[in-house]
């Protein structure tokens, strides 16, 4: 549908440990979708603030993703890694994108609603507003795709709803700039500044489960440390999470279909097989019948053999913080070169003076 240059664009937060979730459902896509395509992968660090304001290892932090980025097999020179507080475009374009999102949008933003928890008065205004920086992150640069979990969809869906009232808003004024792209949305030609981004979310672990509670997404802010595996845990504490993982006492069943209303069991099939590269149909082709004494300990030999080479080479890397900052830098100002050309033309479609 898009007839814009394809671009691909994510970030993560610098709020904590990476943990297989991350992993799965976002960088190892990044990683795989260098291979064709333009990227640019961030550390949203004005995120990271909207949550909790003060955090004293922010830099380590933010050190630790870009490793992490690295460790994984990302090209820092092909595409471009920086940290997002290094774009001040992205917080001006986030607030002329606070002025076109309705209020009425925001409120229906369930992961506002699962972070503010009971007290919402006194979330920050930050937290509130999240989806429409990270509608701005992406659309600074005209970004036409985007890796991200399944948790994240519905701010795609409202980054999408962003641009398509930019777009409907200031359509006679994009007109006779010539920037415009003629696209169709549903059965509309609509002549478009900004893209409807495309999530790309499919992929073997689009969720991947706390292991301590199947029903809830494995997460950073998890207060149990045993419910995420860590892509900085070593070999022990990846083999004692995985043991003390929630299970129940059937043993596993040999089709797909066993595995419904079974929320542990499917996790720890679900992260086997998009560790391996394989089906669940094929990993129970395999373990169908088998008790999870059996299943755990293959599956801490495979995490253990994937992860293990990342977290050795993402502690290489955070010897020498010298040489992150450097990619960072040097990320950064590739990006602001990018971001300012988009925001002169914003500012030229807008009418401000410059
Ligand atoms: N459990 C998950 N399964 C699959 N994908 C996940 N992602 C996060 N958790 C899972 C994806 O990881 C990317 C980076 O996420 P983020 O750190 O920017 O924000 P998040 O989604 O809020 O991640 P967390 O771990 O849950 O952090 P906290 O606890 O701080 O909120 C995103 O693409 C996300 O979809």
């Amino acid at each position: 549908m898009t007839e814009f240059k394809p671009l691909v664009f994510s970030g993560v937060q610098p709020t904590g440990n990476l943990h297989l979730g991350n992993y799965l459902g976002a960088i190892r896509k990044f990683v795989a979708l260098q291979e064709n395509n333009d990227c640019i992968y961030c550390v949203v660090d004005l995120h990271a603030l909207t949550a909790q304001l003060v955090h004293e290892d922010m830099t380590t932090q933010i050190r630790s993703i870009t490793a992490a980025f690295l460790a994984a097999g990302i090209d820092p020179k092909k595409h471009i890694v920086f940290n997002q507080s290094q774009v001040p475009q992205h917080a001006e374009l986030a607030w002329i994108f606070n002025c076109v999102a309705r209020i009425g949008w925001m409120n229906r933003m369930t992961q506002f609603k699962d972070k503010a928890g009971k007290d919402r008065e006194q979330a920050s205004l930050g937290l509130y507003a999240y989806p429409s920086l990270m509608a701005a992150d992406i659309l600074v640069y005209r970004a036409t795709h985007v890796p991200v979990g399944e948790d994240q969809k519905q701010h795609l869906e409202l980054a999408r709803d962003i641009a398509m009232k930019f777009n409907l808003d200031f359509r006679e004024k994009i007109m006779p700039t010539g920037l415009g792209v003629d696209i169709t949305v549903g059965e509309e030609p609509v002549h478009a500044y900004f893209p409807m981004v495309e999530p790309l979310i499919d992929g073997p672990a689009p969720r991947v489960m706390s292991l301590k509670d199947g029903t809830k997404k494995m997460s950073k802010s998890d207060p149990s440390d045993l419910s995420r595996i860590n892509l900085m845990d070593d070999q022990e504490a990846i083999s004692k999470k995985i043991r003390k993982a929630k299970t129940d006492p059937d043993a596993l069943p040999s089709e797909a279909e066993g595995l419904k209303g079974r929320p542990e069991a499917d996790n720890l099939v679900g992260i086997f097989a998009a560790l391996a590269d394989r089906s669940k149909a094929d990993v129970l082709a395999e373990f169908g019948g088998q008790q999870f004494s059996v299943f755990k300990p293959a599956l801490i030999d495979l995490a253990v053999e994937v992860l293990a080479p990342i977290n050795a080479e993402m502690r290489r890397l955070m010897e020498d913080p010298a040489h992150i900052d450097a990619v960072l830098r040097d990320g950064g100002e590739r990006a602001r070169a990018r971001a300012e050309k988009t925001m002169n033309e914003v500012r030229d479609i807008i009418g401000f003076v410059r």
